[in-house]
C-alpha cells in the first residue's frame, strides 16, 4: 500500500476502532513512519489506550511524538489557560511557573498501595488491596474522569534510549503539566513508540487528575499486571507515573524476578587528580541530599577533584560480565527540590535552572523571577508566595513551599558526565546509605562486607521530610531509603540483596554516611555540601586499598588522621562527636532494630538477624 491510500485509510481506521467500540479514538497525530503494513491492526497501545478512552470518555485524544513543536504548544495552552505562568523570559527563558493545588503537594504515602493478589507479597511496608476490589473501587472513579478533556498518551523510554537494561512505559494522562513533565524527565515521544513496535513489553500508567480530592485519591500499583493507576494528584511522585510508580515500585519488583536493582540511588563519578575516575552510588531518603550530592563542587582547598553526574533520584543496577555492578541512570531530567538551593549549595544546578524549566510552588518577585527559601541574596522586598499570595520577608509564613521543586533537564547540567548515557551504565565501586540524623550515626563508617553491608542499608532510619505529607523532623525506618518505594515485600528484598552479592565477584564496598549530626542547639557538627567530598575521598582510598581504619563494634571508621579537615571551621570535639560509637545509644537502636525487622516474619533473610545478634555481641563485649 503506498503512504497516500494510507492516510487516506485514517478516517476507515477510526470508524475500525469506533466499530471496536472506542468512540473517541478520532484525533490522532499519525507521526509514526507511515506506510506501516499492519495499520490496519491496532497494536496493542493502540489497544489499551482506546479500552481506556470508552471508561474515561475524554473530549480528544493527543499521541505525545515529544517534539519541541509539540511542547511548545502545550505551553501555550497552558498559559492561556493560567496552569502556568510565563517567568522573566530574559533572564530564565524558557522557564515557567505553576501553582498546584495546595491540598497536592507532595507525595501521599497512605493512598499509596501496592495491588498484589496475596498480601504478604505487598509486604508490612506497603498499604495493600486485594487488585480486584482496587480495580472496582478506583475504576469507578475513572469512569468518565476525562470528560472534556484531552487524553494525552505519553510513551516513554526509562534509560538511554540504546540501553539493554532500558524499559518502555506509556503513560496515559488528562494533565498537560504532566505531558512537559514528562518530556523533561524521559526520553518522550517517538523514540519510545518506535522501540515498543508491536510489542507488548511496556508498563502501563493510567492518570487522571480527577477532581484532586484528597478523599478520591489513590495511587496503585499491580505488579503482576505491570500496571499503574494514579488519580486525584497532579504532584511529580503522584502523577510522572515514569518516577517513582515504575522506575522504582513496579521496577523492584521486575529487578527482583530478573536479577537486577531498582534503587533510589544517586550515581556520581568522582575523578582524581591522577586521572582516575571512581563510580559511586548513593541512597539518601527524599530531600535528604542525593541532588546535592550528585552534582557536588569540590572546594577550593580540594585541588584537582571533579566530580561528575551520572544520576541524582534512581540507579538501575545490574551485575556485569566482570562480576562488577554497573549502573544506569533511568531519568533524563531532575525533579529536585528548591528551598536551600542557592549557588553555595549546588552551583551546577544553580545553572542547570535558568533555562527551560518548570518550577511549581516556588515564589514569584515583582521581576517575574523565581524565588525559595535560602535562595542567594536577600529576600525580595515583596512577592506572591507560593499559592499566589502577597508575601513579604515579615510574613510568617513560607514564601515557597518547602517541598517546592524544578523539572530540567539532566542534558543542561554543566557537571553531567560523559557516561551518563552510556548504555551499559558504569561500574559502582562504593555504595553509601545516609539519613538524616541528628544524633548516633556517626559522619562515615564502613560494612566489614557485603552481608554486613545489606545489614546496613536495612537498619537505616531517618527524619522525615516535607517531600511527603505527614509530620516532618520524625525519625522512621527507611531502609536503604526505599520504605516509600519497594515494591514488595521488605524482607524479600533484603533476600534479594544478599543473593545479588552472591553473583557479584567485585561487589561495591558499602559504607553509612550522615551529613545531618546536630549539637544541642540545634547547629549543624559538620558543614556539608562540597565539603563532603573530604568524606568521599577516604571511601575512594578505601575502596582502592589505600588507607587503614578502626575496627569498632558496628564497623570500620576513620582512624583521626584519616579525613582531612583542614581550614574547616570544625573544632575537635566536634570530631570527636561525629566519630564516636556511642554503645548504650547503639544499644537501643538495635533493639529498634529487631522490633522493625520482627514485622517480616519468615519473609525476613536469617542473615539480617545474625548480623543483629552479632552488632548485639560486638556492643555487650
Ligand atoms: P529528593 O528529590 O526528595 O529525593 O531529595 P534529595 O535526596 O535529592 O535531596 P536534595 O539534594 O534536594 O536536598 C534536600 C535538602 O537537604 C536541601 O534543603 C539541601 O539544602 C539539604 N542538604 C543537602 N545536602 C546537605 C548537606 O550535606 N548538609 C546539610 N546540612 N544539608 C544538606
Ligand atoms: C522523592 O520524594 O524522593 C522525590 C520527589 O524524588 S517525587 O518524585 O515526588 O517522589
Ligand atoms: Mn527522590
Amino acid at each position: 500500500m503506498s503512504s497516500v491510500l494510507l492516510q487516506d485509510l485514517t478516517p476507515v481506521l477510526s470508524l475500525t476502532i469506533s466499530s471496536l467500540g472506542a468512540r473517541t479514538a478520532r484525533i490522532r497525530h499519525c507521526f509514526r513512519d507511515c506506510p506501516r503494513e499492519d495499520l490496519a491492526m491496532p497494536t496493542p497501545v493502540e489497544q489499551w489506550v482506546n479500552q481506556v478512552a470508552q471508561v474515561t470518555r475524554p473530549k480528544n485524544i493527543s499521541w505525545c511524538d515529544g517534539s519541541a513543536a509539540e511542547y511548545q504548544r502545550l505551553i501555550q495552552e497552558m498559559l492561556a489557560t493560567g496552569t502556568l505562568i510565563e517567568l522573566n523570559q530574559k533572564e530564565y527563558p524558557g522557564c515557567y511557573l505553576h501553582r498546584s493545588d495546595p491540598s497536592d503537594v507532595a507525595r501521599t504515602e497512605h493512598l499509596t498501595f501496592v495491588c498484589t493478589s496475596k498480601q504478604e507479597d505487598a509486604g508490612p511496608n506497603n498499604n495493600w488491596m486485594p487488585p480486584a476490589e482496587a480495580k472496582e473501587k478506583v475504576g469507578a472513579l475513572f469512569s468518565g474522569a476525562m470528560k472534556d478533556r484531552t487524553m494525552y498518551v505519553v510513551p516513554y523510554i526509562m534509560g538511554p534510549v540504546n540501553s539493554p537494561y532500558s524499559q518502555i512505559g506509556v503513560e496515559i494522562t488528562d494533565s498537560p503539566y504532566v505531558a512537559v513533565n514528562m518530556r523533561i524527565m524521559t526520553r518522550m515521544g517517538k523514540a519510545a513508540l518506535d522501540r515498543l513496535g508491536a510489542s507488548d513489553n511496556y508498563v502501563k500508567g493510567l492518570h487522571s487528575l480527577g477532581d484532586l480530592s484528597p478523599e478520591r485519591r489513590f495511587i496503585l500499583h499491580f505488579p503482576e499486571e505491570r500496571l499503574i493507576w494514579s488519580i486525584g494528584s497532579g504532584y511529580g511522585g503522584n502523577a510522572l507515573l515514569g518516577k517513582k510508580c515504575f522506575a522504582l515500585r513496579l521496577g523492584s519488583a521486575m529487578a527482583r524476578e530478573e536479577g537486577w536493582l531498582a534503587e533510589h540511588m544517586l550515581i556520581l563519578g568522582i575523578e582524581e587528580p591522577s586521572g582516575r575516575t571512581t563510580y559511586v552510588a548513593a541512597a539518601f531518603p527524599s530531600a535528604c541530599g542525593k541532588t546535592n550530592m550528585a552534582m557536588l563542587v569540590p572546594p577550593a582547598s580540594q585541588k584537582g577533584y571533579k566530580v561528575w553526574t551520572v544520576g541524582e533520584d534512581i540507579a538501575w543496577m545490574n551485575v556485569g560480565a566482570d562480576g562488577r555492578l554497573w549502573a544506569i541512570n533511568p531519568e533524563a531530567g531532575f525533579f529536585g527540590v528548591a528551598p536551600g538551593t542557592n549557588l553555595h549549595t549546588n552551583p551546577n544546578v544553580m545553572a542547570t535552572i535558568r533555562q527551560n524549566t518548570i518550577f511549581t510552588n516556588v515564589a514569584l518577585t515583582p521581576h517575574d523571577t523565581p524565588y525559595w527559601e535560602g535562595l542567594d541574596g536577600p529576600p525580595p522586598h515583596e512577592a506572591l508566595d507560593w499559592q499566589g499570595k502577597p508575601w513579604t520577608p515579615d510574613s510568617v509564613t513560607k514564601a515557597a513551599h518547602p517541598n517546592s521543586r524544578f523539572t530540567t533537564p539532566a542534558s543542561q547540567c554543566p557537571s553531567m558526565s560523559a557516561e551518563w548515557e552510556n548504555p551499559q551504565g558504569v561500574p559502582i565501586s562504593a555504595m553509601l546509605f545516609g539519613g538524616r540524623r541528628a544524633n548516633l550515626i556517626p559522619l562515615v563508617y564502613q560494612s566489614f562486607n557485603w552481608q554486613h553491608g545489606v545489614f546496613l542499608g536495612a537498619t537505616m532510619a531517618s527524619e522525615t521530610t516535607a517531600a511527603a505529607t505527614g509530620k516532618v523532623g520524625v525519625v522512621r525506618r527507611d531502609p536503604m531509603a526505599m520504605l516509600p518505594f519497594c515494591g514488595y515485600n521488605m524482607g524479600d528484598y533484603f533476600g534479594h540483596w544478599l543473593r545479588m552479592g552472591q553473583r557479584l565477584s567485585q561487589p561495591p564496598q558499602i559504607f553509612r554516611v550522615n551529613w545531618f549530626r546536630m549539637t544541642s542547639e540545634g547547629k549543624y557538627l559538620w558543614p556539608g555540601f562540597g565539603e563532603n567530598l573530604r568524606v568521599l575521598r577516604w571511601v575512594l582510598a578505601r575502596v582502592h586499598g589505600e588507607v587503614g581504619a578502626a575496627e569498632t563494634p558496628i564497623g570500620y571508621l576513620p582512624h583521626p588522621t584519616g579525613i582531612d579537615v583542614t581550614g574547616l571551621d570544625v573544632s575537635p570535639e566536634a570530631l570527636k562527636e561525629l566519630f564516636a560509637v556511642d554503645r548504650p545509644g547503639w544499644m537501643e537502636a538495635v533493639a529498634g532494630q529487631q522490633e522493625f525487622f520482627t514485622k517480616f516474619g519468615d519473609h525476613l533473610p536469617k542473615e539480617i538477624w545474625q548480623e543483629s545478634e552479632a552488632l548485639a555481641r560486638r556492643l555487650q563485649a
